[in-house]
């Protein structure tokens, strides 16, 4: 199907003002932390950059669902907290062991392993204080959706399973179906998240909800092929973590798997399917259609 673009959306501008008021509004959500190390810690690795698309992407959807952005603010910061906290528990020497992320050292390197440990659960422990106590404007009964759905995709039916099965297959030959699992579950399912509880903050349809799950599983899968294909193609100063790493510990990817053409032909297969599960609505869906292109053509 051919895709309409509205006419006057001009998306670099988009997602300059979508990055601008989510920095803001993570800069804000911390505090009053004590001690000071703790508050250091969980500043250093929030506010450290990033290309921010998971807030982004629960502002569009709840955009897209005709819900006020304002109101999807809070879970938008939560959804980077709990990000933010996968990436310095990810990087620790018991996992990936890494020294470089978002350009500059990894948090352990800074404040030692406990306190990167302590500061990701505090980041992910007030990501749900975010969505339960600091949100306004929302009724209480979507709030307690919101928190159900995050509960489920950060935990051990998303995130977190995912990662397990990822970390028990480095070095093992994997079939596409158990990558698939993985990228769905480690990486696909925080993404998921970001979308579907914009769409329920704004009161979505189960229609509506049904079509933002589609949407967000080709993305969620693409956005993961993409990254195995930068960790090959691009740079460690581009990228600003470890590059080639895949490589290094031996990881199956899609690159691996399918050779480097392949895996960019199904990373815009899943977006073009993505982006189709939303057409049954024109308004609003921009955003949403531009960040799935976004996803394809980024380079970091
Ligand atoms: C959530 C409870 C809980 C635990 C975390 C460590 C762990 C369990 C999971 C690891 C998940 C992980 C690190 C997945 C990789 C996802 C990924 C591709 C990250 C890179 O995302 P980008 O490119 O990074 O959006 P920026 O820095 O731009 O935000």
């Amino acid at each position: 199907m051919a895709e309409e673009i509205t006419p006057g959306f001009d998306f670099p501008s988009y997602l300059a003002e979508a990055r601008k008021s989510v920095e803001a509004a993570l800069d804000s959500s911390l505090g009053p932390e004590r001690p000071e190390k703790l508050r250091e810690a969980m500043r250093y690795s929030l506010l450290a950059g990033g290309k921010r698309l998971r807030p982004i992407l629960c502002l569009a959807a709840c955009e897209f669902a005709g819900g006020e952005t304002q109101h999807a603010l809070p879970t938008a910061v939560a959804l980077e907290m709990i990000h933010t906290m996968s990436l310095i528990h990810d990087d620790l020497p018991a996992m990936d062991n890494d020294d470089l992320r978002r350009g500059r050292p990894t948090n352990h390197k800074v404040y030692g392993d406990a306190v990167a440990i302590l500061a990701g659960d505090a980041l992910l422990t007030r990501a749900f204080e975010m969505v339960s106590l600091r949100s306004s404007g929302v009724p209480s009964e979507r709030l307690l959706r919101v928190v159900g759905e995050l509960s489920l995709l950060a935990g051990a039916p998303g995130l977190v399973g995912g990662q397990v099965v990822d970390l028990e297959c480095e070095g093992k030959q994997v079939d596409l179906e158990t990558l698939e699992f993985i990228h769905l579950h480690k990486t696909g399912a925080l993404l998921k998240a970001c979308v579907t509880c914009g769409g329920l903050i704004a009161g979505a349809s189960e229609e509506m909800l049904d079509a933002l799950r589609t949407y967000s599983k080709g993305i969620g899968l693409a956005f993961q092929i993409i990254d195995d294909i930068l960790d090959v193609t691009a740079s460690s100063d581009v990228l600003g973590k470890t590059a080639g790493k895949d490589v290094i510990a031996d990881k199956t990817t899609y690159p691996k798997l399918l050779g480097l053409d392949e895996s960019r032909k199904r990373a815009v297969e899943l977006v073009t399917e993505a982006k189709e599960a939303l057409s049954p609505w024109s308004t609003h869906s921009q955003p949403l259609l531009s960040l799935a292109d976004y996803i394809t053509s980024r380079d970091r």
